[in-house]
């Protein structure tokens, strides 16, 4: 492997253990593909690629069956002269089927997709499943809801924003690149995980992107991106009529705005026939939207819905919608009610393919927040939830943070919306409120880093998303378990120590960054890296920890505070309004309390901040020794790119520790029971 981690979770290792060989040995070796068109060649030529890897077997591909044993790939229709009776079958259009059948004297394994892409789907998934060793090779499997994107933040001129794995795959100097081999490698791995759109420019969108020559530009990475089964979409601002156009007006309710509209998504499906539609950042941190003209979310979504409408494609308009020159003085002003607060009476007035795109939490991707209550509001609308692969407030790929238990956290917090049990997971896939679109994004900001993010253990996080994605109810355990043997290959050795790193991650960083819900404590205006706890105080941008000495944390009880609690629906409000009920983790994210104020463990809130980060800084020096006891289980390039980062990590989980615990020492004059504060 002259560059070990560009194929990331794709190895295809040759498969060692004795007994799994003798299980696949009955794998037949010739590949018939039925469906004539790139997705499914695509399917087969993988499958073929896939199976010599793991198993050394020499595989042959025809295009009809004749009377052996062998795979055949198709969708249901393409199916029907073989199988009598596949043409009642119901598969969901991106759900397959992975099948042994006898066929007289002969077997045969159907890989059959409800459509082209949903036949890669299978192949990858069968795949996995050999280089996994499950002796369970068939399945029948369709994903939880239909959008399953990730966002990029690329652009034009080839930066990224909140970007750390190099420059952007798809720009540069302007220009979309004319070498677009890692666009298509991208598309790959995405449709392995069932990713099956992807927004290619920055939310805060270039002003030129809707413009004739860069629409064609455009058209290149979508074609890079279909025979993987990806579709491509546009980050738009909402000015472009005018910019673009050239206009006197954006207003969403000008009959001449809705017309550059409808006929600006006839140009860009002329060139972009799958084209799947357009995410919008609106009205927030400075860019153009609706409320110039005293206009809603819901009428500008719509003009873009309307447009986009007879051709299939979707508005995801973020909710992401806030007022970043906050009065700092004002104790009822509340950041984290603003998505409540501009999108809740809306409920109901968005076109059906308008999905409103909302971040987990209510502030902005913290390590730790509960999950935004505009989830329970819109009873009547599609929603997705928007995660970040990409570790802006998470270590920036420097230090390793799994995220599956975060997201998983966010996507099982039950809100009890109209008193019944209504997780989150089952709001976003239309289930909780019967809505048809909605689903899952991921911020993921790949670079050109030959490893993708940098961290060869942040992939496991782009890995989880397309599988959390696709099966909510899978559990962080059986997503790290599969993504490393994927990647680092079934040494019961090496798969045990890369699990339990990943696994305790995010609650280590927690410890040493920012715990109860405080905050991450980082540099809040700039490049949100490192501690920079003072940071966040006494300024618009709303991320205050109100701390002073006698103690910290936003009072946002119904009470006595910004009301924020009072979004929640009624029972899981009162578990957040009463210091008896809500959860250690949280108690600074929902209360101001002394510093004093005893935990449910019993320990003072001060002495806990000074625990855990000594805990968790004494826990991120034990990666580099643990990862050390697998040299020559790993090959060496991965394993000495992983090391030096454990190494800087420990290091710089110390210099977390103290600056937070010296600043806290300082702020409170209350000492640490252990000695450890004051002293540096
Ligand atoms: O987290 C903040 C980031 C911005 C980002 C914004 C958003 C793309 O710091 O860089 O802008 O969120 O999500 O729109």
């Amino acid at each position: 492997h002259a560059e070990t981690g560009a194929e990331a979770w794709l190895r295809y290792e040759r498969v060692a253990d004795p007994a799994a060989l003798q299980r696949y040995h009955e794998l037949p070796s010739r590949i018939v593909q039925l469906g004539e068109n790139p997705i499914a060649t695509n399917a087969a030529v993988e499958l073929a690629r896939g199976l010599s890897g793991e198993l050394g077997l020499q595989t042959q591909q025809a295009t009809t069956y004749g009377t052996e044993d062998a795979f055949v790939l198709g969708t249901p229709a393409e199916l029907t002269n073989l199988l009598p009776g596949e043409s009642q079958r119901q598969l969901p259009p991106e759900g397959f089927r992975i099948a042994r059948e006898r066929m007289g004297k002969h077997t045969l394994w159907i890989i059959e997709g409800g459509t082209p892409p949903a036949e890669l789907f299978a192949v990858f998934r069968l795949l996995e499943k050999i280089a996994t060793l499950n002796p369970q090779l068939e399945s029948t499997e369709a994903p939880s809801a239909p959008v399953r994107w990730v966002n990029q933040w690329d652009n034009p001129d080839g930066s990224i924003e909140r970007g750390y794995a190099g420059r952007s795959i798809f720009f540069d100097a302007s220009h979309v690149r004319s070498d677009l081999t890692r666009a298509a490698e991208y598309a790959r791995l995405l449709a392995s995980v069932g990713i099956n759109g992807c927004t290619v420019n920055n939310v805060n969108s270039d002003l030129r992107t809707l413009t004739p020559e860069m629409l064609h530009e455009f058209a290149r990475i979508a074609d890079a991106f279909r025979p993987w089964g990806v579709r491509l979409s546009l980050s738009v601002d909402l000015s472009s009529p005018q910019v673009v156009g050239h206009l006197p007006t954006f207003d969403p309710l000008d009959p001449t705005v809705a017309t550059w509209w409808q006929k600006k998504v006839e140009e860009i499906y002329t060139l972009i026939p799958d084209f799947g539609g357009f995410v919008v950042k609106a009205d927030s941190e400075g860019r153009a939207g609706p409320s110039q003209y005293g206009r809603t979310p819901s009428q500008a979504a719509n003009v873009l819905a309307r447009a986009l409408q007879p051709h299939h494609g979707v508005v995801l308009y973020r909710g992401f919608v806030y007022n970043h020159h906050l009065d700092w003085q004002d104790l009822k002003a509340d950041r984290a009610r603003a998505g409540y607060d501009n999108f809740a009476s809306l409920d109901g007035t968005f076109e059906p393919n308008v999905i409103i795109q909302v971040k987990h939490g209510p502030i902005d991707f913290q390590i730790r927040e509960p999950v935004s209550p505009l989830f329970a509001a819109l009873q009547h609308t599609s929603q997705a939830i928007e995660v970040q692969t990409t570790q802006e407030y998470t270590g920036q790929q420097r230090h390793m943070v799994f995220l599956i238990p975060m997201w998983k956290t966010a996507l099982d917090t039950d809100l009890r919306a109209q008193n019944r049990s209504t997780p989150v997971k089952e709001i976003v896939t239309g289930k909780s409120f019967h809505q048809p679109l909605g689903g899952f994004v991921s911020v993921v900001n790949v670079g050109l880093d030959a490893n993708w993010l940098h961290h060869p253990m942040a992939m496991a996080n782009l890995y989880g998303f397309g599988r959390l994605a696709w099966n909510p109810d899978l559990t962080s355990e059986q997503i790290i378990n599969e993504w490393t043997r994927l990647t680092f290959g079934n040494n019961p050795k090496v798969v045990d120590t890369v699990n339990h790193l990943q696994l305790d991650s995010w609650k280590v960083y927690e410890q040493y960054t920012g715990p109860l819900g405080i905050g991450t404590l980082t540099d809040i205006i700039g490049v949100h890296y490192g501690p920079g706890i003072e940071s966040a105080e006494r300024n618009g941008w709303g991320q205050w920890l109100r701390a002073d000495h006698n103690g910290a944390g936003m009072d946002r009880t119904v009470a006595t505070g910004t009301g924020f609690i009072g979004q929640y629906p009624p029972e899981l409000a009162r578990v957040y309004e009463s210091l008896t009920t809500c959860p250690d983790e949280l108690l600074l994210f929902m209360h101001h309390v002394h510093y004093t104020h005893e935990l449910h463990t019993g320990k003072t809130v001060i002495q806990h901040i000074y625990d855990s980060h000594y805990e968790g800084a004494a826990t991120a020096a034990t990666y580099a020794p643990r990862w050390e006891s697998l040299h020559g289980l790993v090959d060496n390039q991965r394993f000495g790119e992983t090391l030096k980062l454990f190494q800087y990590q420990a290091g710089h989980a110390m210099v977390w520790r103290d600056a937070v615990s010296e600043w806290f020492f300082h702020l409170s004059g209350i000492p640490d029971a252990q000695g450890r504060v004051g002293h540096h």
